[in-house]
């Protein structure tokens, strides 16, 4: 069968037939060496949304449209799938049209190239673009709060624009396509679009920072902000850091907290995650060896003569430390002047956001500093500091890379920076030497760069002069190590990362979304519990049979549900297990007069009817003695937390712990047991604000299994809520009505919403 020209349904066939999920038919069809975007299209298309398209329209001299594609990255990256068959990247074209008419022929240019322009006034641009996206958004995520503006009139236009991308966004999706957004200036699309198609698989890049939550908290917008986001599947992020700093707002915030990056928002899984995105190495390696880039290399040496070159390519941006990387020249010829005429400065800066007053004011401090040193130190046949006020050709600025010795990347915030990795991937000879700020995101990937801190500005002054002092073997040793990280982690590694990614989110999510237990479901449970001769019931405690209380013991059984139970215990042919992790003798106190059996402390007590309380076979204790006095420690600098003790488990609880610090803690205790644990046949378990640790042998699904095993029954129900109760579920037989109370991601074959809800099902068995 030639795979290439497998029609969708097809392939959908397929999938039902050996009952295999997307993921594995994505591993299916890679090993059969089928290109993976062909998937895409045959599931469902790609559609790709950021401010900007990857084409800059504007207008020639005779007032006719121009179409001019972009050199960035992300186009670059992303070229390989919006061009694709019929994937789409919507977003901004850079231009007002004039009438309808233009704005009819761009689109329909703009169609054949698989783009879907959204149409934005001017005054929408002035508001949600160069308002809200650039002197809100911007100014904060960079840590300038300073120049933060909290306008009503920003926030409004960003939320009527968003929602200007989103309608065009579900004009032309379909429920199985996969949609990837980028950018701080769509934060609401991710929740707008799960609004209108609520099963899409929605994937969020945010390209800049994320700060900490001391200085997000500050936004007055905070909560929508994050509420938009979280309609995503997947948030990614350039650093580790970005990433803690996000899920620190969203617990202090929304109040949702997550476990290793994962997180629950209305019943759906969000995953959050670092990937740092790459550049295109082979275009600046293969640009680098142009003969055209080898010429203009010629011509700009012969001008600028024997002496040693560093360079700095920014954007005009405050957030680009450009003043200070001035200063710091200025103090290093001032401490160095053996390097006065040895070593120029070139320093290229792209023209930006002009008509904001912060950015005039900066483009007058770097005029005014490049003045002042050039005319300090400058001479006839030397300049201290060659000032480009504009942008230049690709070719332009590979000759630049391979005739700088440094690079001062230098930025006071970047969320990753492409710069300086395009300066290791053009220096072919593999000299040069790197000077990057530890606050660009590269510096988390390019260690062997001289890592500075741009506010240190002696460090950074010393810097230099390590670097234009640096032996070759020592250049040659560093830069191959960057080449050899920057050639894998490329920008085609980075998208492939991060869709594989989504698909595997999205799968995971399918696969744990259980079918909520409708009225037709429930019929069919009642029925066949009538119809059964010989039934077992496993009925969780806490969150199932009663709702959760903030003191535990407040959750003793009331009179409806001790009736419950009663009644359920007295049918014929039916066994009742109550299953929890409570202790025993708790269970005893508070459910002892009915004909139950019991499972305590998820699974070390176990209680068949009229006999006594039995553990499992050989369970030691003797481990408490040693990770007490390590969960002591943590209780001592933790106020709020204390060790409960039952007789096979240790329990730290944090319920009552300041918010932030208590998880914090759990997460230390847990790598400080990792080790530990393992090599005492124990589990750390992770549970809502509880770390539980116990023996590695003891859950509740080998518990729930001898009951299983031992009877010969035609009618299983297990009804839990929390991730104990999974292990229930996974030891059940094919047969058995699985249900999860809360909500819906679980093993469980059904879910359902509430305590309430089970006890009115055990309600309708009693009537059976
Ligand atoms: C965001 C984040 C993150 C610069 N001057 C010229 C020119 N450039 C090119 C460079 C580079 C790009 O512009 C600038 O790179 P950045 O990393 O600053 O990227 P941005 O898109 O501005 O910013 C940033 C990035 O997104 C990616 O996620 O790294 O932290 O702020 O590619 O080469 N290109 C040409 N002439 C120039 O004069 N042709």
């Amino acid at each position: 069968m030639d795979w290439r020209n497998i029609s969708e349904p097809s392939l959908r066939d397929i999938m039902e037939r050996y009952r295999l999920s997307k993921c594995e038919i994505i591993k299916v069809l890679i090993c059969l060496e089928s290109h993976f975007w062909y998937l895409h299209d045959a599931m469902g298309r790609t559609i790709i949304v950021s401010n900007r398209l990857p084409v800059k329209v504007s207008r020639d001299k005779k007032g006719g449209l121009r179409y001019k594609p972009s050199e960035g990255g992300l186009a670059t990256g992303l070229g390989s799938i919006y061009r694709e068959g019929d994937n789409i990247w919507v977003g901004w074209p850079g231009i007002h049209f004039d009438n309808i008419t233009e704005e009819k022929e761009a689109s329909e240019k703009l169609r054949e190239e698989n783009m879907k322009p959204v149409t934005l006034t001017e005054q929408e641009i002035e508001l949600y673009y160069e308002g809200f996206s650039n002197e809100t958004l911007w100014p904060t995520f960079h840590y300038f709060t300073q120049y933060a503006l909290y306008k009503k009139s920003y926030w409004q236009a960003y939320e009527k624009v968003n929602q200007k991308f989103c309608d065009e966004v579900v004009a032309v999706a379909n429920t199985d396509d996969t949609i990837w957004l980028h950018d701080y200036q769509l934060f609401l699309l991710p929740g707008m679009i799960r609004e209108k198609l609520p099963n899409v698989s929605i994937g969020f890049f945010l390209h800049i920072p994320f700060p900490s939550f001391e200085v997000f908290r500050l936004l007055p917008w905070r909560r929508q902000l994050l509420d938009g986001v979280l309609g995503s599947d997947l948030i990614g992020f350039h650093t580790y850091d970005d990433m803690r700093h996000f899920l620190s707002a969203v617990s202090r915030i929304c109040f949702i907290s997550n476990q290793h990056g994962q997180l629950n928002k209305d019943g759906r899984t969000v995953e959050v995650d670092s990937f740092p995105m790459g550049i295109d190495y082979d275009k600046y390696a293969s640009s680098s060896a142009s003969p055209d880039t080898l010429s203009r290399e010629v011509k700009y040496r012969t001008s600028l003569g024997d002496q040693k070159l560093m360079l700095s390519i920014d954007r005009l941006d405050y957030s680009k430390g450009i003043p200070a990387r001035l200063q710091i020249f200025d103090l290093f010829l001032e401490k160095y002047p053996q390097y006065v005429g040895k070593v120029s400065l070139m320093m290229v800066v792209v023209p930006s956001r002009d008509s904001v007053d912060q950015y005039r004011d900066l483009k007058e401090e770097v005029d005014l500093l490049v003045g002042r040193i050039n005319g300090k130190y400058g001479s006839v046949n030397w300049t201290p500091i060659h000032y480009f006020y504009r942008s230049f050709p690709l070719n332009d600025l590979s000759a630049f890379y391979r005739m700088a010795d440094v690079a001062l990347v230098t930025p006071m915030r970047d969320g990753m920076n492409l710069v300086c990795k395009e300066y290791v991937a053009s220096r072919l000879d593999k000299r040069g030497v790197l000077i990057l700020s530890e606050m660009a995101g590269a510096s988390k990937e390019l260690s062997e760069a001289i890592i500075v801190n741009p506010n240190d500005k002696h460090q950074v002054r010393d810097a230099i002069k390590r670097a234009l002092e640096m032996t070759e073997e020592e250049q040659i040793r560093h830069m191959e190590i960057m080449q050899a990280t920057l050639k894998k982690y490329n920008i085609h590694h980075w998208v492939k990362l991060f869709m594989d990614r989504l698909v595997d989110v999205f799968d995971k999510q399918q696969k744990m979304t259980t079918k909520i237990l409708d009225d037709t479901a429930q019929q069919k449970l009642v029925e066949s519990f009538r119809k059964s001769n010989n039934k077992l019931l496993f009925l969780d405690y806490d969150g199932t049979l009663t709702a959760f209380t903030p003191n535990p013991r407040e959750a003793s059984p009331d009179e409806e549900l001790h009736e419950i139970l009663d009644l359920l215990a007295k049918k014929e042919n039916t066994e009742v297990v109550v299953i929890s992790g409570r202790d025993k003798n708790t269970l005893e106190e508070w459910l002892g007069q009915h004909n139950l059996e019991f499972v305590a402390e998820h699974g070390v007590w176990v209680k068949s009817k009229d006999q006594p309380w039995k553990t499992s076979d050989n369970l030691d204790n003797s481990w408490k003695e040693d990770i007490r006095p390590v969960l002591e420690i943590y209780v001592n600098k933790t106020p709020g937390s204390f060790i409960e003790e039952k007789d096979y488990s240790l329990v730290w609880h944090y319920r009552k712990v300041e918010t932030g610090l208590g998880e914090l803690r759990s997460r230390e205790i847990i790598s400080h047991l990792k080790y530990l644990a393992v090599n005492m046949n124990l589990q750390v378990l992770e549970g809502n604000m509880v770390v539980e640790i116990k023996n590695l042998e003891v859950n509740k699904g080998k518990a729930a299994a001898k009951w299983v095993s031992t009877n010969n029954l035609d009618f299983i129900l297990a009804i839990g809520d929390d991730a104990t109760d999974e292990d229930t579920f996974k030891a059940m037989p094919e047969h058995a009505y699985t249900i999860k109370v809360g909500d819906n991601r679980s093993a469980a074959r059904f879910s359902m919403k509430e305590p309430k809800a089970v006890r009115s099902l055990l309600k309708q068995l009693i009537e059976e």
